[in-house]
């Protein structure tokens, strides 16, 4: 894709640090198609005659990150319709989580404008996580699954975090205020960026 004509914004945090929450914020009031990663793999674990659906539910069980081949193909389907449809700017939520995935995208997809970063601390993600999981049905909102992926992300996703970091295209959010409150942090960040 062609950075003059595709714009892409990472959104990046922990398990639960209230990524999916506030991109339904940020489409509702701007111009952005919103790719989840982990929401486009599991709609890819459960699709009729995938060949990847068991390898994605093992993976996701055990918090760990599944192949970059897979993920980034995903995403670039799913922009590729977005971008026929008109919307050619994408919120791509818990993606790349590891620094692999990063370069790869950077270099053969499309180099990223900034990354928005929910900073959040277990003891906040925890609890909403635990509480999610009485209703989400996702087979890893369970205290085991939450586990694992707390040490993925602290080992693996975080140094994506600080190699973006480097090089000045990160803005941290704090999670820990409400919804509302996180949002507006959000906005300036989005408007900081002339957006
Ligand atoms: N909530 C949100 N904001 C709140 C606030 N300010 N105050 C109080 N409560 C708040 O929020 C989580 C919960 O907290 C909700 O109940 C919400 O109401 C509440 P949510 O917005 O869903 O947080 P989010 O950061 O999106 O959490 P999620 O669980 O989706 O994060 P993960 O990063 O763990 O999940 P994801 O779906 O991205 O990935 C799942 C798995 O897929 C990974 O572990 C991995 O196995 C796999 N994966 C890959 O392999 N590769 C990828 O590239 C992506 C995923
Ligand atoms: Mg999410």
């Amino acid at each position: 894709f062609s950075p003059q004509d595709v714009n892409v914004v990472f959104v990046l945090g922990g398990p639960g640090s209230g990524k999916g929450t506030q991109c339904a914020n940020i489409v509702r009031d701007y111009n952005f198609k919103h790719l989840s990663a982990g929401d486009l793999l599991r709609a890819e674990q459960d699709r009729e005659g995938s060949q990847f659906g068991d390898l994605i539910r093992d993976y996701i069980k055990a918090g760990k990150i599944v192949p970059q081949e897979i993920t980034i193909a995903l995403l670039k389907k799913a922009m590729e319709e977005s971008i026929a449809q008109g919307t050619p700017n994408f919120l791509i939520d818990g993606f790349p989580r590891k620094m692999d995935q990063a370069l790869t995208f950077e270099e053969q997809v499309v180099p990223s404008k900034f990354t928005i970063f929910f900073d959040c601390p277990i003891s906040v993600m925890l609890p909403r996580l635990l509480k999610r999981g009485e209703t989400s049905g996702r087979a890893d909102d369970n205290a085991e699954s939450i586990k694992k992926r707390f040490t993925v992300f602290e080992s693996q996703s975080m140094p994506v975090v600080e190699y973006f970091d480097t090089v000045d295209k990160v803005f941290k959010v704090s999670c820990a205020d409400s919804p509302n409150k996180v949002y507006e942090h959000v906005q300036q960040a989005l408007a900081k960026n002339g957006l």
